[in-house]
């Protein structure tokens, strides 16, 4: 089957900050676990790169737009690279075939007569890149941003967004449209309870956009075309065979700040062109950093690569999401990074690791030999199917907390069997309960290849090269064995608190 799932396009005004991290890694986590269902994966993610916020960027850095966004998209991919997402597509909304893929896109909904001239006065907080109205603001400010939006009064092209709320609604309701999780579906809904207005999709004096086909004297307004991209990048009107493979996307994933864009506005947009809507719209929650909201315009973000470069990229992705259930809002603080980089990962899967290794070392090469009964097949067959009905729901908190809680089991089944005195006394009986254990962490190190795909991969040639079996069936791993002793996997060391800049 193909799985297609998409982030967000970052914004390039800014480097890389964590909050863009979260997003990526998780959608990098799902890939990844498709991969292993033996899906063809596409992941695509990339920058957004058009719009006045760019432009006012690039002015501030002494930069053509053009010049600056090169740079800029450069640091997401490096950055996303450090971070071991292996992503299938790199989108830049100033690429030509997006640019000329969007353009047909708006000719077919302005043909179709959904988009009109009319006359756009209103507030527009260039930081959201999107219009403000009195409610929206706190003391006349915009609450992320807190500037005072500017007042617009252009002539500007507007799309029928109106005309779909009957339609969006009934696809929403009959679970033909899925916007997860339950909290956003409902928001959705009461969006859509209140009715939708018709939006301005052009702008008049942003010269660095897309121009519009029928009016070049107006650019798209930057949501437009960035949401386009989705279907852009799988060859939109251009390569047929492409599209019909790849659209519609199985996820698109975001954080909650972006939902109404992904499930109305895009969704109302592919109605109009006559496109399939895609499966599954997802929007996480956000995080604060130790507690305060986090901004790139406030300057208190977090550089992913900093705390990468910290914990170890495989560390990094492990605790951004084991610390709080995906789908919710919560709160990520360096102390409690460092508590459970040694609490979860030095002291526990680490440790295990290389204490069963080195027992295991001590043997030199021995035969693996089950016991004739022991209770870990049924524990490790239910970690399983537990696994993947959590991992399709999103749980990920809860599947890194089962695999913690297997890990566990097996600790205490060391402190129980004490192979370091059977190594004196009962070899035979040793072999048993290493073969148990080392099983153990083949199935611990599957388990968490889509999170940790470096440091699972080291594991699982420890036990095996290259060959070893990737089988969930209890018992796979036989024969005669020789571990090498292996070098700590969460090395123990003085964690600095990174920066917050
Ligand atoms: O909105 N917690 O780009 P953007 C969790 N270009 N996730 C966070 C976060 C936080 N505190 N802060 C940011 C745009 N994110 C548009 C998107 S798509 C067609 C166009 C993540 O650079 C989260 O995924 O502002 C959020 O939706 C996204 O960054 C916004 O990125």
């Amino acid at each position: 089957m193909k799985f297609y799932i998409t982030t967000p396009i970052y914004y390039v005004n800014d480097k890389p900050h964590i909050g863009h991290a979260y997003t990526t890694v998780t959608a990098d986590v799902i890939a990844r676990y498709h991969r292993t269902l033996g899906d063809e994966v596409k992941l695509l993610t990339g920058t957004d790169e058009h719009g006045a916020k760019i432009m006012e960027a690039a002015t501030k850095n002494g930069k053509s737009p053009k010049e600056f966004c090169d740079e800029q998209t450069v640091k997401f991919q490096k950055a996303w690279e450090a971070l071991g997402i292996q992503y299938d597509h790199w989108m830049r909304t100033t690429y030509d075939y997006h640019e000329r893929r969007a353009g047909i896109f708006l000719q077919k909904l302005f043909d179709k007569g959904l988009i009109y001239k009319g006359i756009y006065k209103g507030l527009y907080c260039v930081g959201c890149e999107s219009y403000k109205t009195e409610t929206d603001l706190v003391g006349g400010l915009c609450l992320d941003h807190k500037k005072a939006p500017v007042i617009l009064e252009e002539e500007n092209y507007f799309f029928k967004l109106s005309a779909f709320n009957g339609q969006l609604q009934e696809l929403i309701e009959k679970g033909e449209l899925i916007i997860a999780p339950e909290s956003r579906r409902l928001e959705m809904l009461g969006l859509l309870k209140q009715g939708l207005n018709d939006i301005a999709i052009s702008r008049k004096n942003v010269s660095w956009g897309i121009p519009l086909p029928w009016d070049p004297e107006q650019t798209a307004y930057v949501w437009i075309e960035a949401l386009m991209n989705y279907a852009t990048a799988v060859g939109l009107f251009e390569d047929p065979s492409s599209f019909a493979k790849w659209w519609p996307a199985d996820v698109h994933l975001m954080a909650k700040d972006i939902v109404k864009f992904h499930a109305l506005i895009w969704p109302a947009m592919l109605l109009g062109a006559g496109l399939p809507l895609p499966r599954m719209v997802y929007a996480h929650g956000f995080f604060t950093v130790d507690g305060s909201k986090m901004s790139k315009t406030l300057g208190n973000t977090i550089d992913p690569l900093e705390l990468a470069a910290e914990y170890g990229a495989d560390s990094m992705r492990y605790l951004l999401l084991s610390d709080f259930a995906f789908g919710e809002d919560g709160d990520i603080s360096h102390s409690r990074f460092a508590t459970r980089y040694k609490a979860d990962l030095a002291d526990g899967i680490g440790n295990l690791a290389s204490r069963v290794a080195a027992l295991s070392g001590k043997l030199g090469e021995w035969e693996i030999h089950y016991p004739s009964y022991s209770d870990f097949p049924i524990r490790v067959s239910g970690l399983w199917s537990l696994y993947h009905q959590k991992m399709k729901k999103f749980a990920f908190h809860e599947v890194l907390s089962d695999i913690r809680a297997f890990v566990t089991q097996c600790d205490q089944y060391v402190e129980e069997t004490k192979p370091w005195e059977l190594a004196k006394t009962n070899p035979d009986q040793l072999k048993e309960v290493l073969s148990n254990l080392l099983e153990s962490l083949r199935h611990i190190s599957l388990a968490l290849a889509p999170f940790m795909p470096v440091i699972s991969e080291k594991l699982l040639v420890q036990l095996g090269g290259k060959d070893l079996s990737r089988s969930e069936k209890w018992g796979s791993l036989s024969g005669k064995i020789q571990m090498a002793k292996l070098e700590p996997l969460f090395p123990r060391k003085e964690l600095s608190l990174p920066k917050t800049n």
